[in-house]
């Protein structure tokens, strides 16, 4: 089975003020030192790297004691906001190489309006250990990348960051796969908002295959558009140690390798975010190898091909 050929954007974002430590603004550096373009060109693909993002604090946005530095995330969200539309509008795939998971406020926004224009529901498959479901009212840190699913479900208002009237997610097309640390008060607002979410416990019952086909045939049905959002902290800390928060009893290399080629075969997958990679914190560049060996996974990478699905 010949890869289908994508044409694919990197859109490099070195943001680490929504994670409340230092080190994530690496992350853009360490994927493309581990040749995260060089594993796509050699699948066949178009790759054009737009470099990173620069940005500096919108002085519109108030400073918020409970969302620490507002203003310089909400000028990164309406950054990358524009370019992870203008990609998807060109027709191409944005892969956005973080920076902390505050980054999903834009890359979720920009193609949620794609996917408003296009008349199709976007879905977003969230691969993390935390729900990232707070909002400046229920955050216990007060840091952004706890943030990010309210926001673009437009549980998380604080100021006017994007407009009004920007397209948001249903928080029941969001699916959360990996899930093993959520705040008391995260815990009801999922649930109250029907977010689909897979903790460690339904993994390990149900296995990681079956649920992937479960999430897979619900976007099918529904014509959807899929954003993949994958944390570092979704992989176990032995495979992926560089990141601020690890949390023990994470995904294995061989189940997120079977979720990324599960969503190749699927075709379904418009647009990546690759976060809160903490080079710093890495060993020797192994947690940003990995995060290329599954994107390359995830860009039609095999061991052997399987029969196509019939048609
Ligand atoms: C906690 C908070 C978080 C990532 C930590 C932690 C959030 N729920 N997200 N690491 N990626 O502060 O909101
Ligand atoms: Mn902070
Ligand atoms: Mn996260
Ligand atoms: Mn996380």
């Amino acid at each position: 089975m010949e890869v289908q050929s994508r044409s694919v954007t990197l859109i490099g974002v070195p943001v680490e003020e929504g994670s409340g430590r230092r080190g994530a603004a690496m992350g853009p550096a360490a994927l493309r030192i581990a040749g995260v373009d060089q594993a796509l060109i050699d699948l066949g693909h178009d790759v054009r790297d737009e470099g990173d993002i620069h940005v500096v604090p919108a002085r519109d946005l108030p400073n918020h004691p409970k969302a620490h530095n507002l203003r310089l995330i909400g000028a990164y969200t309406r950054a990358l906001e524009a370019s992870t539309y203008d990609a998807a509008a060109a027709g191409r795939f944005p892969l956005i190489l973080g920076g902390d998971h505050s980054l999903s406020m834009g890359s979720v926004s920009g193609m949620a309006r794609y996917a408003a224009e296009k008349g199709r529901p976007l879905f977003v498959l969230w691969l993390d250990a935390h729900s990232d479901f707070n909002s400046p009212a229920t955050s216990p840190s007060g840091n952004m990348h706890g943030m990010p699913v309210a926001f673009f479900s437009g549980q998380a208002e604080v100021a006017e960051i994007l407009p009004k009237d920007r397209p948001l997610v249903d928080p029941r097309n969001v699916f959360q796969v990996g899930i093993r640390s959520v705040d008391p008060s995260e815990r009801v607002e999922i649930q109250k908002h029907g977010v689909n979410v897979f903790d460690m416990r339904s993994i390990d019952e149900q296995g990681i295959a079956a649920t992937m086909r479960h999430i897979v045939s619900t976007i099918e049905r529904a014509n959807g558009l899929l954003h993949v959002s994958l944390d570092v902290d979704f992989l176990d800390p032995d495979i992926a140690p560089g990141v601020g928060t690890t949390v023990p009893g994470g995904a294995t290399f061989r189940e997120a390798h079977l979720v990324m080629e599960m969503l190749s075969d699927s075709g379904l997958v418009s647009s990546l975010d690759l976060v809160e990679l903490n080079p710093f914190l890495d060993d020797r560049g192994k947690s940003a190898r990995v995060l290329v060996e599954l994107t390359a996974s995830l860009f039609g990478r095999r061991i052997f091909d399987r029969p196509t699905r019939a048609a």
